[in-house]
């Protein structure tokens, strides 16, 4: 079987307008031009050329049943979710979103023959009782938010549809992802992007998040690069059905501060912690993804320099011509 046969060919991305969502929805059009994508989200919204967009709720069961028989769906990709800091501020929105959303994907995806689902868990499935440096991929997992009790309660539900019903879902814990074209939207680690943003228009930037935090982070290429190579993925490589430690780099406000200096070296920052401190300081400040790099390949190309140089020079560009 060549690559491209590998590559299903009617996919459906939902939460397609996402900080993912909408850089996956060209990595897959780039994988395989004759499938057809249909990309969807809450609001009606684009779709790369080559693709179809539909408005859906997740939440919207008898919607997604439609799409998925209409279109006759091989492959999903299921991004909607509410992150770490809203979801704070509205937990029980959080939780059926991020539940009720995944267990129709999933309950629809058994019953109608759905090939291959992917989903993502998070660094905010780990709580205060995993170890902080090294986080191994099978740890104590506590977590304090929504977001991150959804993450793990999905990660079990995900591994359950797969040993009880033979569904072929696959999961991997993402970090932070740092993006230039699509922002992310109510995370805890959203600070690291829009300092980028924040550098550029004026010049500093007041980090709501203490100097000396430490997170897991990852640029988006490799984010939606380790997305696509999982589920290419032989299936009987993968002894994770939970879903699978993945990282690039850990950084702190302070030293992704001194690599921007670096570059532009009138750029100040300034520190006011505010609620999101306390989400962060209950995640793990490294993460140990051994098993991804044994079972499937996984390595992640871009460091902390490479990722300051790449967000730097296409925000800037974009800033020229939007
Ligand atoms: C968040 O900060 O909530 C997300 C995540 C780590 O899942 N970026």
């Amino acid at each position: 079987m060549n690559n491209l046969q590998k590559v299903p060919s009617v996919a459906l991305i939902i939460g397609s307008s996402g900080q993912l969502g909408s850089e996956l929805a060209s990595a897959l059009l780039k994988e395989r031009p004759d499938q057809t994508l249909i990309c969807s989200d809450l609001h009606q919204g684009t779709a790369p050329d080559g693709a179809l967009f539909e408005a859906l709720d997740v939440l919207n069961k008898p919607r997604l049943e439609d799409m998925i028989k209409r279109y006759g769906i091989q492959e999903i990709y299921h991004l909607a979710a509410m992150l770490s800091a809203k979801g704070e501020q509205k937990p029980e929105m959080a939780w059926r979103l991020n539940m009720e959303g995944l267990l129709n994907v999933l309950d629809l995806s058994v019953k109608h023959g759905v090939g291959r689902v992917f989903w993502p868990s998070s660094i905010a499935a780990f709580g205060p009782g995993t170890p902080r440096d090294l986080v191994p991929q099978w740890p104590v997992m506590d977590p304090r938010t929504v977001y991150g009790i959804s993450k793990l309660s999905g990660e079990l539900w995900c591994q359950y549809y797969f040993q009880r019903f033979g569904l072929d879902v696959r999961s991997l814990r993402y970090p932070g992802i740092i993006s230039w074209r699509t922002p992310p939207g109510g995370g805890t680690t959203d600070y690291a992007v829009e300092i980028f943003h924040e550098a550029l228009r004026t010049g500093a930037y007041t980090s709501f998040l203490q100097a000396h935090t430490r997170l897991p982070m990852m640029f988006i290429d490799d984010a939606v690069r380790a997305t696509l190579e999982l589920m290419r993925a032989d299936g009987e490589r993968l002894s994770v059905r939970t879903s699978y430690n993945i990282t690039a780099m850990s950084f702190t406000p302070s030293e992704l501060a001194e690599a921007i200096q670096s570059r532009l070296p009138d750029f100040q920052i300034d520190y006011c912690a505010d609620f999101r401190q306390a989400i962060a300081d209950t995640w793990p400040a490294v993460i140990d993804d051994q098993v991804a790099r044994l079972d499937w390949g996984w390595h992640h190309r871009y460091d902390l320099n490479a990722l300051v140089d790449e967000m730097l020079t296409n925000l800037a560009a974009a800033s020229v011509n939007p």
